[in-house]
C-alpha cells in the first residue's frame, strides 16, 4: 500500500524582539490549522520558531539571554500548540532554543523535536554544525553568535519511525553539510525535515551572499538526491529587527526536484502529497549503497593515506 504523507511547510514571517511567545504560538496554530485545512497531518514549523533570531545581538545579561530559551518542552505557552495538534490530529516539527541542566550545568542547545498526531513526542535533535562566532565581529551590522550561545548538538543524526516512514531532522546550517544528510541517508531516511533562519549578509562577501537563493536551493536539492530522500525546508524570513532573511521554503522530492515553494516573505503554508516509496527506485538504482559505496576507499582518505602528499 503507497505511504502518502501530506506534508505542509509552515513558513514564517519576521518575529519582532517585542513580540510575545504567546502571539508567536498563535500564529503558529493559525498555520497549523491552515495546513490541517489544506489536507497535510505533518506541518514542519521554523528553527528557534518561538523568538525572534537572538544569535545577531550581543546580550551580556543572562536573565535576558535566558529569556529567549525553553526549559520545558511543552510548557505553559507551547502547550497550545500541542492540544491543537492533538484536536486536528496533526503531526509537527518545531525549532526552539533548549536550556537544560544535564551533568550537573546548565546547557543551551539549538533544538527541535518531531510530535506525532497525537501530540506526543516522538524525537529530539540538536544542531551539530554552529555557524557565526562566540565573540562579537567588529563592524557587522548584524551579529551572528550560535557558537556563544549554543553547544554542538550531542544526539547525532538520528532517525525515528513515524508517520508510516524513517524520519529525520536538522537545524538551518546543518543543511549545507553533506554528512547531514548521509549519515541519516545510512539509516534509511525517507523525509528530513529542517527549519532555517538565513540572512542575506551571513558571509560579509558580496559576491558570496548574493548567492544565497542558490545556495539554500542547492544544498537541500542535492542532499535529497544524493540520499534518496524528501527534504521539507522552513525558513523564517523577510526583514526581522532589519535584518534580510531569506525565503523560498520549499518542499524536495527524493529526485531532488522542487514539487512545492513559498513565494512570499511572510507567513506562508505551502504543502505536497509526499510519497515515501518514491526514494525506493534512487536506492536500489544509482544509490543503492551497499552495492555502491566504497568504505575502505572512504577509510583510506580519512587516514590520509589518499591524500595529495606534501610539496618536496
Ligand atoms: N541559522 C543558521 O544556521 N544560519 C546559517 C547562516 C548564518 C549561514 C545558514 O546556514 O543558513
Amino acid at each position: 500500500m503507497a505511504r502518502i504523507v501530506h506534508t505542509a511547510s509552515a513558513q514564517m514571517g519576521p518575529i519582532a524582539k517585542s513580540e510575545t511567545r504567546r502571539d508567536t504560538v498563535k500564529r503558529l496554530v493559525a498555520l497549523m490549522r491552515e495546513a490541517k485545512g489544506r489536507g497535510a497531518e505533518l506541518v514542519v514549523f521554523t528553527e528557534l520558531a518561538l523568538v525572534t533570531f537572538f544569535p545577531r545581538w550581543l546580550i551580556e545579561d543572562e536573565a535576558e539571554l535566558d529569556s529567549y530559551y525553553e526549559r520545558q518542552m511543552p510548557g505553559p505557552d507551547t502547550q497550545p500548540l500541542f492540544d491543537e495538534a492533538r484536536k486536528l490530529g496533526i503531526g509537527f516539527y518545531l525549532g526552539y532554543a533548549e536550556l537544560v541542566v544535564e551533568d550537573g550545568r546548565k546547557r543551551r542547545f539549538n533544538t527541535s523535536i518531531l510530535v506525532d498526531r497525537s501530540g506526543g513526542i516522538v524525537g529530539k535533535y540538536r544542531k551539530v554544525h554552529l555557524p557565526g562566532h562566540a565573540a562579537p565581529q567588529p563592524g557587522r551590522r548584524h551579529q551572528h553568535l550560535e557558537k556563544r550561545y549554543f553547544e554542538p548538538g550531542n544526539l547525532g543524526f538520528p532517525v525515528w519511525r513515524a508517520f508510516d516512514g524513517v524520519m529525520g531532522m536538522c537545524i538551518c546550517n546543518d543543511r549545507r553539510w553533506p554528512e547531514t544528510y548521509r549519515v541519516m541517508g545510512l539509516q534509511g531516511v525517507e523525509m528530513v525535515m529542517l527549519g532555517y533562519n538565513t540572512p542575506y549578509d551571513h558571509t560579509g562577501h558580496p559576491d558570496i551572499d548574493g548567492l544565497t537563493q542558490f545556495h539554500n536551493h542547492l544544498s537541500m536539492q542535492a542532499g535529497a538526491y544524493q540520499n534518496a530522500t524528501w527534504v521539507i525546508g522552513t525558513a523564517k524570513c523577510g526583514i526581522e529587527e532589519g535584518s534580510n532573511m531569506v525565503g523560498q521554503s520549499v518542499i524536495v522530492a527524493p529526485s531532488g526536484e522542487i514539487v512545492a515553494m513559498a513565494v512570499s516573505l511572510e507567513d506562508e503554508i505551502i504543502t505536497a502529497r509526499c510519497d515515501l516509496d518514491l526514494g525506493r527506485r534512487y536506492r536500489e538504482t544509482i544509490f543503492d549503497f551497499a552495492r555502491h559505496r566504497e568504505p575502505e576507499a572512504y577509510r583510506l582518505i580519512v587516514e590520509r593515506k589518499g591524500a595529495v602528499p606534501p610539496a618536496a
